[in-house]
């Protein structure tokens, strides 16, 4: 096996925020990217985790966000909380509006957050894990840009349009999935291309519209959809209530402000929030305690829940660090002194 470094969360924050510094975005701006990567290489997502750097820069780069983006929140106390990026991170303006819709869907029982202008490139596990955190469920999705074709369709037109869920538990981590409505993200792709690994059959169509395993023809051409005609439609509701109805880029506009799909891309976001309390009115008993049996039941049958692995990867990295590649300890060096 090739030598690894083994660095600290602590460790890899700190290398990460001062990167992004050190490339112009402000503390604020840095700080939450650097938060959302790190949670990413913690909890063994590669695919968002520090491979995200060298895009995020090549965006800060060619003017496609904005590195000190100060981000604001409208709130008029209806259940619609909009938080405008300012052209900068989404991730920043997220954390600045997360209060804000906490406090408004334990006044209303259900609130949303709307990120509008920003650049999105990362997962949405870490969001509706925040939301679960403070006692509420929510719901997450954004478009993407132009790079998977309709089911029935040969050339790219969605995006690859991720959905989150997060369900709060007492005394557990909470339940939460998180994935891409297309076969696999994006970043897995690029991640096969650089291994020189083939794709498994079924991801993706060559620039002709016929399948292929090849991960380079695969990026010039278009991913497919998960779940054949189901997995269309959900990513088509998502350009709907993400892109659309917030006012917002939707993924074939995405792909055009960029023109390039080698930067990362700029939309809004959509989460919404839910007080299971507030909902169930208690009819039942206690919503939480339904859902445990219902948890219990599918460990039963020797299933697992969704981000079981990702808690293990994240107790193992902050017991005993992240290994890293000398490739990808070379790269974070390299990336320092861009
Ligand atoms: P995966 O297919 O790797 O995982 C999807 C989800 O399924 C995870 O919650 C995972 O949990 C769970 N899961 C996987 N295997 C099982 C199993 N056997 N039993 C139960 N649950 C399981 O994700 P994708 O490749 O589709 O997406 C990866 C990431 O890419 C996501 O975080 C997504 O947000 C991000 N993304 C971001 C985009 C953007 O525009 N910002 C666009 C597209 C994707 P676990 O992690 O524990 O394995
Ligand atoms: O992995 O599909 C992806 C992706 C697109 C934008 C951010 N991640």
């Amino acid at each position: 096996m090739s030598e690894r470094t083994v660095l600290s969360v602590a460790e890899l924050s700190a290398r990460v925020k001062e990167i992004f510094v050190s490339a112009g975005c402000s503390e604020r701006q840095a700080g939450a990217v650097a938060r959302v990567i790190v949670a990413g290489e913690r909890d063994g997502c590669k695919s968002h985790g520090i491979y995200r750097i060298e895009g995020c820069l090549r965006t800060i780069g060619a003017g496609k966000v904005v590195p000190d983006a100060v981000p604001a929140v409208i709130s008029d106390e209806s259940a619609i909380v909009r938080v405008h990026a300012n052209g900068g991170f989404a991730n920043a303006a997220f954390e600045l509006g997360l209060p804000v819709l906490a406090e408004r869907t334990r006044a209303l029982g259900m609130a949303a957050m709307v990120v509008n202008n920003c650049t999105h490139f990362s997962a949405l596990w870490p969001e509706v894990e925040a939301v679960a955190e403070l006692g509420l469920a929510a719901l997450a999705m954004c478009p993407s840009y132009a790079t998977v074709a309709p089911t029935g369709g040969r050339k790219p037109l969605l995006g690859t349009n991720p959905m989150a869920f997060g369900w709060p538990r007492e005394n557990d981590h909470p339940y939460v999935f998180d994935f891409a409505t297309s076969m696999v993200a994006r970043g897995e792709i690029e991640l096969h291309r650089r291994a020189g690994k083939a794709l498994p059959e079924g991801w993706a169509l060559d620039q002709n519209g016929e399948p292929t395993t090849d991960p380079e023809a695969a990026l010039a051409g278009a991913m497919l959809p998960f779940g054949g005609h189901k997995g269309s439609a959900i990513s088509t509701m998502i350009e709907l209530l993400a892109g659309a109805m917030i006012g917002d880029l939707m993924s074939p506009e995405a792909l055009a402000f960029l023109g390039t799909t080698t930067l990362s891309p700029h939309h809004g976001e959509l989460i919404i929030a839910f007080d299971p309390v507030r909902f169930s009115g208690q009819r039942r008993g206690n919503p939480f305690i339904q859902a445990e049996s219902f948890f219990e039941a599918i460990a039963g049958q020797g299933a697992r829940l969704p981000s079981q692995r990702r808690f293990r990867a994240r107790s193992q990295s902050l017991a005993q660090g992240i290994a890293l590649s000398a490739a990808e300890m070379a790269q974070l060096q390299r990336l320092l002194q861009v």
